[in-house]
């Protein structure tokens, strides 16, 4: 529908390709716009080689790539610039957790070599000033439409009809824009699409209320407000230090505590920046050998944590917790293989909560009992001192559900009543509302598949992705859906995206797939397609491997529980180094497993 109810016209062209036949579809709004544009700047061709979902950094390096190969290439991005993650999570102590000389391109030494990174982990505003910078130097933004959500992709024999539809920052109207491109490219990102819980009348809530991943660009001012936090995963531990320094009062609705390691952020000394960078290459080489393609300067210990002594391990694990970040857990190398090692470890960092936060009951809540790791670490400044103020206050949602949303706040189950309807004296004496001023949001994402199952994906003899993907994402090698000739996914799921540091496995894949286009045109193929067989060897694969470890033991995005009707699978594969070795094989042994023609 417009948004301002206007009529539709629809505009078919018929064009050609050089190779091969396909049309063009271009559909405007209230004025018939030919080539409909973007506020990116030109029009956008009615055919073009490679097509891009999404301008985070994944989109933008496969930009680049694409166009260094000769391709023409166009990026069709929601957001109104680049970034992705960065450009949408701009809530209140937003950063990375992979320390920011490793959380940037590798792929132009010129580029590693001027930027200067400030913090050990950056900021988000210090991380979307890199991705403006990079979009600038390579003069990514002439081909990337903003404003513009990709709403249906259709394969027809040749290529894809790629639909979308463009708001203009500077007009009322919406259009619609399309085109067919010999490839689609899906760098739509791991954790772009808001998961927003619905609860019993949240509809009459009169105060603000933000979700993370889509902070209002002005910031938001929480001073002597009544403040309300639900969720504490990463998002929800680095905001909640900083609203609580703001806000007149801080509530956490928590309904799983998570494990927080310290971050232990500095700035960066010169002398450290200028070490690295004279030895950028080997750093890289390094961090790519690791598991998650991450820390290669801090292997992983040699041991099991139940090989070592009491005083070995709390010796080696204060050195980690020391240290600060996610390679905490590279203290042993049974973390997330052996129960016993798990448990010794999360023991440690319960002692550390405790030892922490000064109230015994607020602590015991905040403790975790899981598996350390199966839900991804948090990475945190003042995370468990913040429950030490006496501006903040902790719900356990285990202990006190909410009952529903009221107009004033949110009404949680005190005790438990065999009435749950009940209203009110005996509801009174039940249930507690809380009143809150703003609510946020910090529930996370329908990772891995949210974003792509937006778009209505259409491959060979009318085969619906969501249908291919009903019982789980499936594929082959993480990159290619059989039934989907020529689409690529970026770090989807069936590979190790959200388990490394992202732009390592971002690269990589925009490599192999730009690697992929480039070999098929010098062999004069048109399509490539997984086979039916590999991507069920994969699946199994993929399960294989995850089955190996701790991370299906509780309840993650990894597996997709958060979202309520969401096929539980473990989606991301466990293992850089492996996977990227078995890549390189598939291409060096003419794309085995893949149907080209
Ligand atoms: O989301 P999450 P996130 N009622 O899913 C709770 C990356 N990231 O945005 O655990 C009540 O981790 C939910 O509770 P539970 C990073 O990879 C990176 O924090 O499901 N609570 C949980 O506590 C991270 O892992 C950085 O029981 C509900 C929280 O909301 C990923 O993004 C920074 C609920 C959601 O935690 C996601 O992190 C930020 C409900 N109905 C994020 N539904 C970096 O530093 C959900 N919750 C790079």
């Amino acid at each position: 529908m417009s948004r301002c109810g206007a009529d539709w016209f629809m505009v078919l062209l018929i064009a050609r390709w050089p190779t091969f036949s396909c049309f063009t579809v271009v559909r405007v709004g209230n004025n018939v716009r030919m080539g409909a544009t973007s506020n990116g700047g030109a029009p956008p061709t009615s055919e073009i080689d490679v097509a891009i979902v999404g301008a985070g950094f994944a989109g933008m390096y496969m930009l680049h790539r694409a166009r260094q190969a000769g391709f023409t290439a166009r990026v069709f991005e929601r957001g109104g610039g680049v970034g992705g993650t960065w450009y949408w999570n701009r809530y209140p102590g937003a950063r990375c957790d992979v320390p920011s000389l490793e959380y940037s391109y590798q792929f132009s030494d010129e580029l590693q070599q001027e930027w200067e990174w400030s913090e050990k982990y950056a900021t988000q505003p210090e991380i979307l000033r890199y991705a403006d910078h990079v979009a600038d130097r390579f003069d990514l933004r002439r081909d990337i439409s903003f404003n513009t959500t990709v709403t249906s992709l259709e394969w027809n024999d040749d290529g894809w009809l790629v639909t979308a539809r463009s708001i203009d920052d500077n007009a009322p109207d919406h259009h619609d824009v399309a085109l067919t491109a010999r490839f689609v490219v899906l760098a739509t990102g791991c954790l772009s699409s808001a998961n927003v819980p619905r609860f019993p009348d949240d509809h009459l809530f009169g105060g603000r209320t933000y979700h993370t991943g889509a902070w209002p660009h002005d910031g938001v001012d929480f001073a002597g407000q009544r403040v309300a936090v639900i969720g504490t995963g990463s998002s929800g531990i680095q905001s909640i230090p900083l609203i609580a320094k703001q806000a007149a009062h801080l509530t956490v609705l928590q309904r799983t505590p998570a494990y927080s390691i310290p971050a232990r952020n500095q700035q960066l000394s010169p002398e450290y920046v200028a070490d690295v960078k004279a030895n950028y290459g080997e750093f890289r080489r390094k961090n790519s050998l690791t598991r998650a393609a991450l820390g290669g300067d801090t292997p992983t210990g040699p041991h099991g944590a139940c090989e070592v002594n009491d005083d070995e391990r709390r010796s080696a694990l204060e050195a980690r917790w020391q240290k600060g970040g996610l390679l905490f857990l590279g203290a042993f190398n049974d973390a997330l293989t052996n129960s016993e090692s798990n448990r010794l470890i999360a023991d440690f960092v319960r002692d550390k909560i405790r030892s922490t936060v000064l109230d015994p009951d607020t602590a015991r809540k905040l403790s975790p009992d899981s598996i350390i790791g199966c839900k991804r670490l948090c990475v945190d400044t003042d995370y468990y001192e913040t429950f030490n103020r006496p501006n903040v206050s902790l719900v356990d949602l285990r202990e006190q559900p909410i009952e529903r949303f009221s107009e004033k706040g949110i009404v949680v189950r005190t005790s438990s009543s065999p009435c749950r309807d009940v209203g009110g004296s005996t509801e009174s004496r039940h249930m507690e509302e809380h009143e809150f001023d703003a609510i946020v949001f910090a529930t996370g994402f329908d990772a891995m598949t949210g974003a792509i199952s937006k778009i209505d994906i259409v491959g060979r003899n009318g085969l619906q992705l969501r249908d291919a993907w009903s019982a789980g994402p499936v594929n082959y090698l993480g990159l290619s859906v059989h039934g989907f000739p020529n689409l690529f996914t970026i770090t989807g799921p069936g590979s190790p995206s959200v388990l490394t540091n992202m732009i390592v496995s971002i690269q990589h894949h925009v490599d192999w797939i730009s690697d992929c286009i480039s070999w098929m045109n010098a062999n004069h193929a048109r399509t490539i397609e997984a086979d039916a067989d590999s991507q069920n060897h994969w699946v199994q694969h993929v399960n294989a491997v995850a089955g190996m470890t701790l991370y299906q033991s509780c309840s993650s995005w990894y597996l997709g529980t958060n979202v309520p009707g969401k096929p539980r699978v473990f989606m991301p594969l466990p293992g850089f180094p492996a996977y990227a070795q078995t890549c390189a094989d598939v291409a060096q042994n003419g794309y085995r497993g893949f149907h080209v023609s």
